[in-house]
Protein backbone atom coordinates (compact mmCIF):
# COMPACT_ATOMS: atom_id res chain seq x y z
CA UNK A 1 0.00 0.00 0.00
CA UNK A 2 2.84 2.54 1.14
CA UNK A 3 4.62 1.70 -2.03
CA UNK A 4 1.71 2.39 -4.56
CA UNK A 5 1.28 5.70 -2.77
CA UNK A 6 4.90 6.95 -2.89
CA UNK A 7 5.86 6.04 -6.91
CA UNK A 8 3.51 8.58 -8.14
CA UNK A 9 5.51 11.13 -6.28
CA UNK A 10 9.23 9.12 -6.36
CA UNK A 11 8.15 9.42 -10.54
CA UNK A 12 6.92 13.15 -10.33
CA UNK A 13 10.49 13.75 -8.42
CA UNK A 14 12.64 11.66 -10.89
CA UNK A 15 10.98 13.95 -13.12
CA UNK A 16 11.99 17.06 -12.29
CA UNK A 17 15.82 16.19 -11.73
CA UNK A 18 15.67 14.98 -15.41
CA UNK A 19 16.53 17.50 -17.69
CA UNK A 20 13.27 18.00 -19.90
CA UNK A 21 13.34 18.69 -23.73
CA UNK A 22 17.02 18.02 -24.14
CA UNK A 23 17.93 17.44 -28.27
CA UNK A 24 21.02 16.61 -29.68
CA UNK A 25 21.50 16.50 -32.65
CA UNK A 26 24.77 16.08 -35.66
CA UNK A 27 24.46 17.79 -38.92
CA UNK A 28 26.17 17.56 -42.11
CA UNK A 29 28.60 20.68 -41.70
CA UNK A 30 28.42 23.86 -44.39
CA UNK A 31 31.04 22.67 -46.32
CA UNK A 32 29.87 19.11 -47.16
CA UNK A 33 26.23 20.70 -48.33
CA UNK A 34 26.80 20.11 -51.76
CA UNK A 35 27.14 16.03 -51.07
CA UNK A 36 23.39 16.54 -50.85
CA UNK A 37 22.60 17.32 -54.54
CA UNK A 38 21.59 14.12 -55.30
CA UNK A 39 18.60 14.98 -52.39
CA UNK A 40 17.69 18.01 -54.21
CA UNK A 41 17.65 16.35 -57.12
CA UNK A 42 15.72 13.83 -56.46
CA UNK A 43 13.00 15.93 -54.86
CA UNK A 44 12.81 18.01 -57.88
CA UNK A 45 10.90 15.22 -59.03
CA UNK A 46 8.19 15.38 -57.48
CA UNK A 47 7.04 18.25 -59.48
CA UNK A 48 6.03 16.21 -62.06
CA UNK A 49 4.38 13.04 -59.24
CA UNK A 50 0.64 13.90 -58.68
CA UNK A 51 1.03 11.84 -55.64
CA UNK A 52 1.09 13.36 -52.09
CA UNK A 53 5.17 12.32 -51.91
CA UNK A 54 4.65 16.37 -52.86
CA UNK A 55 4.05 17.32 -49.14
CA UNK A 56 6.78 15.29 -47.55
CA UNK A 57 9.30 16.71 -50.03
CA UNK A 58 7.58 20.39 -48.96
CA UNK A 59 7.49 19.29 -45.43
CA UNK A 60 10.80 18.58 -45.59
CA UNK A 61 12.38 21.68 -47.49
CA UNK A 62 10.89 24.22 -45.53
CA UNK A 63 12.32 22.68 -42.19
CA UNK A 64 16.07 22.73 -43.91
CA UNK A 65 15.22 26.22 -44.77
CA UNK A 66 15.14 25.72 -48.86
CA UNK A 67 12.83 28.64 -50.32
CA UNK A 68 12.71 27.55 -53.94
CA UNK A 69 9.46 29.60 -55.32
CA UNK A 70 8.76 27.30 -58.53
CA UNK A 71 8.78 24.19 -56.56
CA UNK A 72 7.11 25.61 -53.96
CA UNK A 73 4.26 26.89 -55.97
CA UNK A 74 3.97 23.48 -57.83
CA UNK A 75 3.76 21.81 -54.68
CA UNK A 76 1.05 23.83 -53.04
CA UNK A 77 -0.73 23.52 -56.42
CA UNK A 78 -0.42 20.00 -55.97
CA UNK A 79 -1.48 19.84 -52.57
CA UNK A 80 -4.35 22.22 -53.17
CA UNK A 81 -5.36 19.99 -56.11
CA UNK A 82 -5.78 17.10 -54.09
CA UNK A 83 -7.73 18.90 -51.03
CA UNK A 84 -10.52 20.28 -53.63
CA UNK A 85 -10.87 17.10 -55.01
CA UNK A 86 -12.11 14.65 -52.38
CA UNK A 87 -10.28 15.22 -48.91
CA UNK A 88 -12.39 11.50 -47.88
CA UNK A 89 -9.73 9.91 -50.53
CA UNK A 90 -6.68 10.74 -48.42
CA UNK A 91 -5.51 8.48 -45.92
CA UNK A 92 -5.40 9.94 -41.80
CA UNK A 93 -1.18 10.08 -42.68
CA UNK A 94 -1.95 11.24 -46.22
CA UNK A 95 -3.73 14.43 -44.72
CA UNK A 96 -1.21 14.42 -41.48
CA UNK A 97 1.30 15.21 -43.70
CA UNK A 98 -0.41 17.97 -45.99
CA UNK A 99 -1.47 19.60 -42.51
CA UNK A 100 2.13 19.54 -41.36
CA UNK A 101 3.41 21.05 -45.08
CA UNK A 102 1.07 23.75 -45.41
CA UNK A 103 1.27 24.64 -41.37
CA UNK A 104 5.27 24.34 -41.10
CA UNK A 105 6.98 27.82 -40.74
CA UNK A 106 3.67 29.76 -40.18
CA UNK A 107 3.68 30.85 -43.99
CA UNK A 108 0.30 32.20 -45.34
CA UNK A 109 -0.25 28.79 -46.80
CA UNK A 110 -1.09 28.26 -43.09
CA UNK A 111 -4.68 29.79 -44.38
CA UNK A 112 -5.42 26.94 -46.29
CA UNK A 113 -5.29 24.60 -43.23
CA UNK A 114 -8.42 26.90 -41.83
CA UNK A 115 -10.35 27.48 -45.24
CA UNK A 116 -10.36 24.00 -46.21
CA UNK A 117 -11.30 22.86 -42.02
CA UNK A 118 -8.49 20.29 -42.10
CA UNK A 119 -7.90 20.13 -38.24
CA UNK A 120 -11.34 19.00 -38.04
CA UNK A 121 -10.93 16.46 -40.71
CA UNK A 122 -7.63 15.04 -39.42
CA UNK A 123 -9.69 14.45 -36.14
CA UNK A 124 -12.42 12.75 -37.63
CA UNK A 125 -9.85 10.47 -39.44
CA UNK A 126 -8.06 9.82 -36.45
CA UNK A 127 -11.27 8.71 -34.70
CA UNK A 128 -11.91 6.26 -37.65
CA UNK A 129 -8.71 4.77 -37.53
CA UNK A 130 -9.43 3.91 -33.76
CA UNK A 131 -12.83 2.69 -34.22
CA UNK A 132 -11.70 0.23 -37.16
CA UNK A 133 -9.61 -0.63 -34.59
CA UNK A 134 -11.89 -1.53 -32.24
CA UNK A 135 -14.34 -3.49 -35.42
CA UNK A 136 -10.97 -5.67 -36.42
CA UNK A 137 -9.09 -7.01 -33.66
CA UNK A 138 -7.16 -4.28 -33.60
CA UNK A 139 -6.17 -3.70 -36.88
CA UNK A 140 -6.14 0.23 -37.89
CA UNK A 141 -7.69 1.14 -41.79
CA UNK A 142 -3.89 1.83 -42.08
CA UNK A 143 -1.34 1.29 -40.02
CA UNK A 144 0.73 2.73 -36.79
CA UNK A 145 3.18 5.08 -39.28
CA UNK A 146 0.22 6.79 -40.17
CA UNK A 147 -1.61 6.89 -36.63
CA UNK A 148 1.67 8.51 -35.35
CA UNK A 149 1.55 10.60 -38.07
CA UNK A 150 -1.99 11.94 -37.34
CA UNK A 151 -1.16 12.16 -33.83
CA UNK A 152 2.09 14.32 -34.48
CA UNK A 153 0.02 16.38 -37.00
CA UNK A 154 -3.06 16.87 -34.29
CA UNK A 155 -0.48 18.02 -31.47
CA UNK A 156 2.00 20.71 -33.32
CA UNK A 157 -1.41 22.09 -34.88
CA UNK A 158 -3.72 22.30 -31.73
CA UNK A 159 -6.02 19.71 -32.34
CA UNK A 160 -7.90 17.49 -30.17
CA UNK A 161 -7.10 14.18 -28.84
CA UNK A 162 -7.84 12.27 -25.63
CA UNK A 163 -4.43 11.57 -23.66
CA UNK A 164 -5.85 8.63 -22.20
CA UNK A 165 -6.76 6.90 -25.54
CA UNK A 166 -3.46 8.10 -26.46
CA UNK A 167 -1.49 6.55 -23.34
CA UNK A 168 -3.53 3.59 -24.27
CA UNK A 169 -2.87 3.21 -28.28
CA UNK A 170 0.70 3.67 -28.18
CA UNK A 171 2.09 1.33 -25.80
CA UNK A 172 5.00 -0.37 -26.67
CA UNK A 173 3.35 -3.66 -26.09
CA UNK A 174 0.95 -3.12 -29.39
CA UNK A 175 1.31 -5.16 -32.21
CA UNK A 176 1.11 -2.60 -34.67
CA UNK A 177 5.05 -1.65 -34.06
CA UNK A 178 5.74 -4.47 -35.75
CA UNK A 179 5.57 -5.54 -39.17
CA UNK A 180 5.93 -9.51 -39.94
CA UNK A 181 7.31 -10.09 -36.96
CA UNK A 182 9.86 -7.10 -36.94
CA UNK A 183 9.73 -4.01 -35.06
CA UNK A 184 9.07 -1.17 -37.69
CA UNK A 185 11.87 1.58 -36.45
CA UNK A 186 10.08 3.47 -39.26
CA UNK A 187 6.72 3.41 -37.13
CA UNK A 188 8.78 3.23 -33.41
CA UNK A 189 10.97 6.64 -34.63
CA UNK A 190 7.00 8.78 -35.92
CA UNK A 191 5.63 7.23 -32.97
CA UNK A 192 8.41 8.44 -30.68
CA UNK A 193 7.77 11.80 -32.34
CA UNK A 194 4.18 12.35 -31.63
CA UNK A 195 4.60 10.84 -28.09
CA UNK A 196 7.62 13.57 -27.54
CA UNK A 197 5.65 16.55 -28.66
CA UNK A 198 2.13 15.44 -26.58
CA UNK A 199 4.88 14.91 -23.72
CA UNK A 200 5.60 18.78 -24.53
CA UNK A 201 2.63 20.51 -24.24
CA UNK A 202 1.64 18.11 -21.81
CA UNK A 203 4.75 19.92 -19.47
CA UNK A 204 4.33 23.44 -20.87
CA UNK A 205 0.56 23.37 -19.70
CA UNK A 206 -0.13 23.54 -22.68
CA UNK A 207 -3.27 20.62 -22.55
CA UNK A 208 -4.38 19.24 -19.22
CA UNK A 209 -3.98 15.60 -17.76
CA UNK A 210 -2.70 14.01 -14.46
CA UNK A 211 0.78 13.48 -13.80
CA UNK A 212 0.60 10.06 -14.54
CA UNK A 213 -0.06 10.60 -18.09
CA UNK A 214 3.59 12.14 -18.39
CA UNK A 215 4.72 9.86 -16.82
CA UNK A 216 3.15 6.84 -19.00
CA UNK A 217 4.19 8.76 -21.90
CA UNK A 218 7.84 9.06 -20.79
CA UNK A 219 8.34 5.11 -20.37
CA UNK A 220 6.65 4.27 -23.79
CA UNK A 221 9.38 6.57 -25.28
CA UNK A 222 11.86 5.31 -23.30
CA UNK A 223 11.04 1.73 -24.34
CA UNK A 224 10.21 2.45 -27.95
CA UNK A 225 13.07 4.16 -27.72
CA UNK A 226 15.33 1.17 -26.27
CA UNK A 227 13.93 -1.17 -29.44
CA UNK A 228 14.96 1.66 -32.14
CA UNK A 229 18.54 1.61 -30.46
CA UNK A 230 18.42 -2.49 -30.90
CA UNK A 231 17.76 -1.84 -34.49
CA UNK A 232 21.38 -0.47 -35.47
CA UNK A 233 23.48 -1.79 -37.57
CA UNK A 234 27.18 -2.14 -37.72
CA UNK A 235 27.95 0.56 -40.03
CA UNK A 236 25.59 2.73 -38.15
CA UNK A 237 22.05 2.03 -40.06
CA UNK A 238 19.20 2.00 -37.97
CA UNK A 239 16.59 -0.81 -39.32
CA UNK A 240 17.87 -0.18 -42.78
CA UNK A 241 18.51 2.55 -45.20
CA UNK A 242 15.03 4.18 -45.54
CA UNK A 243 14.33 3.93 -41.66
CA UNK A 244 17.53 6.03 -40.64
CA UNK A 245 16.23 9.08 -41.20
CA UNK A 246 13.13 8.88 -39.14
CA UNK A 247 14.94 6.79 -36.72
CA UNK A 248 17.44 9.91 -36.32
CA UNK A 249 14.47 12.35 -35.58
CA UNK A 250 13.22 10.31 -32.94
CA UNK A 251 17.02 9.95 -31.44
CA UNK A 252 17.63 13.60 -32.31
CA UNK A 253 14.60 14.30 -29.53
CA UNK A 254 14.68 11.78 -27.12
CA UNK A 255 18.44 12.00 -25.92
CA UNK A 256 16.96 11.90 -22.12
CA UNK A 257 16.08 8.65 -22.71
CA UNK A 258 19.85 6.97 -23.73
CA UNK A 259 23.49 7.46 -22.47
CA UNK A 260 26.20 9.20 -25.15
CA UNK A 261 27.59 5.98 -25.77
CA UNK A 262 24.54 4.30 -27.46
CA UNK A 263 24.30 6.26 -30.40
CA UNK A 264 27.43 7.21 -32.49
CA UNK A 265 25.44 9.63 -34.11
CA UNK A 266 28.62 11.41 -36.64
CA UNK A 267 28.56 7.03 -37.85
CA UNK A 268 25.15 7.21 -38.48
CA UNK A 269 25.49 10.48 -40.48
CA UNK A 270 28.31 9.43 -41.87
CA UNK A 271 26.90 6.01 -43.70
CA UNK A 272 23.96 8.09 -45.11
CA UNK A 273 25.68 10.62 -46.73
CA UNK A 274 27.68 7.49 -48.38
CA UNK A 275 24.25 6.28 -49.27
CA UNK A 276 23.34 9.31 -50.91
CA UNK A 277 26.29 9.39 -52.99
CA UNK A 278 25.80 5.99 -54.18
CA UNK A 279 22.12 6.91 -55.33
CA UNK A 280 20.27 5.41 -52.34
CA UNK A 281 17.45 8.19 -51.97
CA UNK A 282 16.32 8.53 -55.76
CA UNK A 283 12.71 8.70 -55.16
CA UNK A 284 11.06 12.20 -54.41
CA UNK A 285 10.26 10.49 -50.87
CA UNK A 286 12.78 8.69 -49.51
CA UNK A 287 15.46 11.84 -50.48
CA UNK A 288 12.45 13.49 -48.33
CA UNK A 289 12.57 11.34 -45.46
CA UNK A 290 16.34 11.57 -45.09
CA UNK A 291 17.10 15.70 -45.56
CA UNK A 292 15.79 17.00 -42.68
CA UNK A 293 17.80 14.81 -40.37
CA UNK A 294 20.82 15.13 -41.98
CA UNK A 295 20.42 18.85 -41.15
CA UNK A 296 19.96 18.27 -37.85
CA UNK A 297 16.10 18.94 -37.94
CA UNK A 298 12.79 16.95 -36.98
CA UNK A 299 9.42 17.25 -37.57
CA UNK A 300 8.98 19.03 -34.33
CA UNK A 301 10.75 22.16 -35.49
CA UNK A 302 7.75 23.06 -37.82
CA UNK A 303 6.81 25.84 -35.37
CA UNK A 304 10.64 26.86 -35.32
CA UNK A 305 12.24 27.30 -38.57
CA UNK A 306 14.97 29.06 -38.86
CA UNK A 307 16.08 30.32 -42.70
CA UNK A 308 19.71 28.43 -43.84
CA UNK A 309 18.62 29.17 -47.37
CA UNK A 310 21.41 31.66 -47.97
CA UNK A 311 23.83 29.04 -47.36
CA UNK A 312 22.47 26.12 -49.08
CA UNK A 313 22.96 27.39 -52.44
CA UNK A 314 22.69 24.12 -54.39
CA UNK A 315 18.97 24.69 -55.06
CA UNK A 316 18.68 24.99 -58.78
CA UNK A 317 20.55 21.12 -59.40
CA UNK A 318 21.33 19.98 -62.64
CA UNK A 319 20.42 16.43 -63.47
CA UNK A 320 23.21 14.05 -64.50
CA UNK A 321 22.00 12.57 -68.12
CA UNK A 322 23.51 9.38 -67.94
CA UNK A 323 23.59 7.97 -71.91
CA UNK A 324 21.93 4.42 -71.89
CA UNK A 325 23.96 1.40 -72.79
CA UNK A 326 24.77 0.77 -76.56
CA UNK A 327 23.34 -2.85 -76.98
CA UNK A 328 20.47 -3.69 -74.47
CA UNK A 329 20.95 -7.04 -73.68
CA UNK A 330 18.40 -9.61 -71.87
CA UNK A 331 18.67 -11.37 -68.43
CA UNK A 332 16.35 -14.69 -67.70
CA UNK A 333 15.02 -14.64 -63.86
CA UNK A 334 12.67 -17.10 -62.24
CA UNK A 335 9.24 -15.82 -60.74
CA UNK A 336 6.65 -17.50 -58.84
CA UNK A 337 3.61 -16.70 -56.94
CA UNK A 338 2.70 -18.53 -53.84
CA UNK A 339 -0.16 -18.89 -52.15
CA UNK A 340 -0.58 -21.85 -50.43
CA UNK A 341 0.77 -24.19 -53.15
CA UNK A 342 3.62 -21.86 -55.46
CA UNK A 343 3.16 -21.20 -59.45
CA UNK A 344 6.51 -20.63 -61.24
CA UNK A 345 7.86 -19.45 -64.69
CA UNK A 346 11.17 -18.19 -65.74
CA UNK A 347 10.45 -14.98 -67.84
CA UNK A 348 13.10 -12.68 -70.03
CA UNK A 349 13.31 -8.91 -69.60
CA UNK A 350 15.49 -6.26 -71.22
CA UNK A 351 18.62 -5.62 -68.52
CA UNK A 352 18.39 -2.90 -65.71
CA UNK A 353 14.35 -4.23 -65.52
CA UNK A 354 12.48 -3.65 -62.20
CA UNK A 355 10.54 -6.49 -60.27
CA UNK A 356 7.49 -5.08 -62.01
CA UNK A 357 8.80 -5.35 -65.32
CA UNK A 358 9.01 -9.43 -64.46
CA UNK A 359 5.63 -9.59 -62.51
CA UNK A 360 4.50 -7.55 -66.63
CA UNK A 361 5.76 -10.11 -68.81
CA UNK A 362 4.66 -13.19 -66.33
CA UNK A 363 1.26 -11.71 -66.59
CA UNK A 364 1.34 -11.36 -70.53
CA UNK A 365 2.27 -15.34 -70.63
CA UNK A 366 -0.87 -16.39 -68.24
CA UNK A 367 -3.50 -13.69 -66.87
CA UNK A 368 -5.34 -16.65 -64.92
CA UNK A 369 -1.72 -17.22 -62.82
CA UNK A 370 -0.03 -14.10 -62.99
CA UNK A 371 -2.76 -11.49 -62.84
CA UNK A 372 -2.10 -8.70 -60.30
CA UNK A 373 -3.25 -5.43 -59.81
CA UNK A 374 -1.40 -2.31 -57.72
CA UNK A 375 -1.93 0.90 -56.49
CA UNK A 376 0.37 3.84 -57.11
CA UNK A 377 1.56 4.61 -53.58
CA UNK A 378 4.17 7.55 -52.45
CA UNK A 379 7.06 4.38 -53.11
CA UNK A 380 5.97 3.68 -56.06
CA UNK A 381 3.49 0.86 -57.19
CA UNK A 382 2.29 -1.24 -54.42
CA UNK A 383 0.90 -4.63 -55.23
CA UNK A 384 -2.81 -5.08 -54.32
CA UNK A 385 -3.65 -8.13 -55.57
CA UNK A 386 -3.20 -11.56 -57.26
CA UNK A 387 -4.79 -14.33 -58.89
CA UNK A 388 -7.88 -12.15 -57.72
CA UNK A 389 -6.52 -12.40 -53.85
CA UNK A 390 -6.68 -9.24 -52.47
CA UNK A 391 -4.47 -7.62 -49.43
CA UNK A 392 -6.60 -6.68 -46.45
CA UNK A 393 -5.62 -4.15 -43.62
CA UNK A 394 -8.40 -5.37 -41.39
CA UNK A 395 -6.90 -8.67 -41.22
CA UNK A 396 -3.58 -7.57 -41.94
CA UNK A 397 -2.46 -9.96 -44.94
CA UNK A 398 -0.57 -8.51 -47.88
CA UNK A 399 1.72 -9.32 -50.87
CA UNK A 400 5.42 -9.82 -50.21
CA UNK A 401 8.13 -9.50 -52.39
CA UNK A 402 11.30 -11.96 -52.08
CA UNK A 403 14.44 -12.42 -53.80
CA UNK A 404 15.92 -15.74 -53.03
CA UNK A 405 13.30 -16.32 -49.97
CA UNK A 406 14.32 -13.29 -48.51
CA UNK A 407 12.48 -9.93 -48.41
CA UNK A 408 13.05 -6.89 -50.40
CA UNK A 409 13.54 -3.57 -49.18
CA UNK A 410 12.56 -1.86 -52.19
CA UNK A 411 9.12 -1.99 -54.06
CA UNK A 412 8.00 -3.31 -57.24
CA UNK A 413 8.74 -0.50 -59.13
CA UNK A 414 12.26 0.32 -58.10
CA UNK A 415 13.98 -2.98 -57.16
CA UNK A 416 16.18 -3.79 -60.41
CA UNK A 417 16.73 -7.24 -60.88
CA UNK A 418 19.58 -9.47 -61.91
CA UNK A 419 20.26 -12.61 -64.17
CA UNK A 420 19.31 -15.67 -62.88
CA UNK A 421 17.56 -14.25 -59.60
CA UNK A 422 14.69 -16.04 -57.85
CA UNK A 423 11.70 -13.55 -57.41
CA UNK A 424 8.33 -14.50 -55.88
CA UNK A 425 5.04 -12.73 -54.30
CA UNK A 426 4.30 -14.42 -51.64
CA UNK A 427 0.54 -14.58 -49.92
CA UNK A 428 1.63 -13.13 -46.33
CA UNK A 429 0.46 -11.85 -42.93
CA UNK A 430 2.12 -8.89 -41.29
N1 LIG B 1 3.38 5.47 -44.97
C1 LIG B 1 2.81 4.37 -44.79
O1 LIG B 1 1.63 4.19 -44.54
C2 LIG B 1 3.73 3.18 -44.81
C3 LIG B 1 4.38 2.94 -43.45
C4 LIG B 1 5.50 1.91 -43.50
C5 LIG B 1 6.03 1.61 -42.09
C6 LIG B 1 6.63 2.45 -44.45
C7 LIG B 1 7.24 1.15 -45.02
C8 LIG B 1 7.61 3.40 -43.78
C9 LIG B 1 7.58 4.79 -44.40
N2 LIG B 1 8.58 5.56 -44.17
O2 LIG B 1 6.64 5.18 -45.05
C10 LIG B 1 5.14 0.59 -44.21
N3 LIG B 1 6.07 0.31 -45.10
C11 LIG B 1 4.06 -0.24 -43.93
C12 LIG B 1 3.14 0.06 -42.76
C13 LIG B 1 3.77 -1.40 -44.71
C14 LIG B 1 2.50 -2.23 -44.50
C15 LIG B 1 1.29 -1.47 -45.06
C16 LIG B 1 0.02 -1.90 -44.35
C17 LIG B 1 -1.14 -0.93 -44.48
N4 LIG B 1 -2.31 -1.47 -44.45
O3 LIG B 1 -1.00 0.27 -44.60
C18 LIG B 1 2.86 -3.54 -45.25
C19 LIG B 1 1.74 -4.21 -46.04
C20 LIG B 1 3.41 -4.56 -44.24
C21 LIG B 1 4.01 -3.07 -46.15
N5 LIG B 1 4.53 -1.90 -45.72
C22 LIG B 1 4.43 -3.78 -47.24
C23 LIG B 1 5.59 -3.49 -47.95
C24 LIG B 1 5.98 -4.33 -49.12
C25 LIG B 1 5.14 -3.92 -50.33
C26 LIG B 1 4.93 -5.05 -51.31
C27 LIG B 1 3.78 -4.81 -52.24
N6 LIG B 1 2.70 -5.53 -52.07
O4 LIG B 1 3.87 -4.01 -53.15
C28 LIG B 1 7.51 -4.03 -49.20
C29 LIG B 1 8.00 -3.92 -50.65
C30 LIG B 1 8.26 -5.13 -48.40
C31 LIG B 1 8.31 -6.50 -49.07
N7 LIG B 1 9.47 -7.08 -49.18
O5 LIG B 1 7.31 -7.06 -49.47
C32 LIG B 1 7.63 -2.71 -48.39
N8 LIG B 1 6.47 -2.52 -47.68
C33 LIG B 1 8.74 -1.88 -48.31
C34 LIG B 1 10.04 -2.25 -48.96
C35 LIG B 1 8.70 -0.63 -47.60
C36 LIG B 1 9.87 0.36 -47.61
C37 LIG B 1 9.98 1.08 -48.95
C38 LIG B 1 11.42 1.38 -49.33
C39 LIG B 1 11.57 1.72 -50.80
N9 LIG B 1 12.69 2.29 -51.14
O6 LIG B 1 10.74 1.51 -51.61
C40 LIG B 1 9.52 1.26 -46.37
C41 LIG B 1 10.05 2.70 -46.44
C42 LIG B 1 7.94 1.17 -46.37
C43 LIG B 1 7.29 2.18 -47.31
N10 LIG B 1 7.71 -0.19 -46.90
CO1 LIG B 1 6.15 -1.10 -46.40
C44 LIG B 1 10.08 0.57 -45.12
C45 LIG B 1 11.60 0.50 -45.06
O7 LIG B 1 12.20 -0.27 -45.76
N11 LIG B 1 12.22 1.27 -44.20
C46 LIG B 1 2.62 6.84 -44.88
C47 LIG B 1 2.16 7.39 -46.21
C48 LIG B 1 1.40 8.68 -46.02
O8 LIG B 1 3.27 7.60 -47.03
Amino acid sequence: MRQSYQLPLLGLLLFSLVPSQLCKTCAISEENYFRLAPLLRAMDKSKYTRGTDAANVLLSQRLVGIADPVIKQHLLQQVKYNMQRNVSNLTSGQLALIVMALGACHTQDEKVIYDYHLIGQLENKFRAEIENMGAHDGNPLTNYYQLSLNLLALCLFNGSYSIPEVTELFSPENKNYYLSGQFSVDTGAMAVLALTCVKRRLMNGQIKADEKAVERISNHTESLVKKILSEKKENGLIGNVFSTGDAMQALFVSSDYYQESQWNCQQTLDTVLEEISQGAFSIPIAAAQILPAVMGKTYLDVNSCVSSAGNFNISNPVPITVSPPDSPSNISVNYSVRINETYFTNVTVPKGSVFLDVMEKAQKENKTIFGFTMEESEWGPYITSVQGLRANSNDRTYWQLLSGGKPLSQGAGNYIVHEGENLQVRWSKY
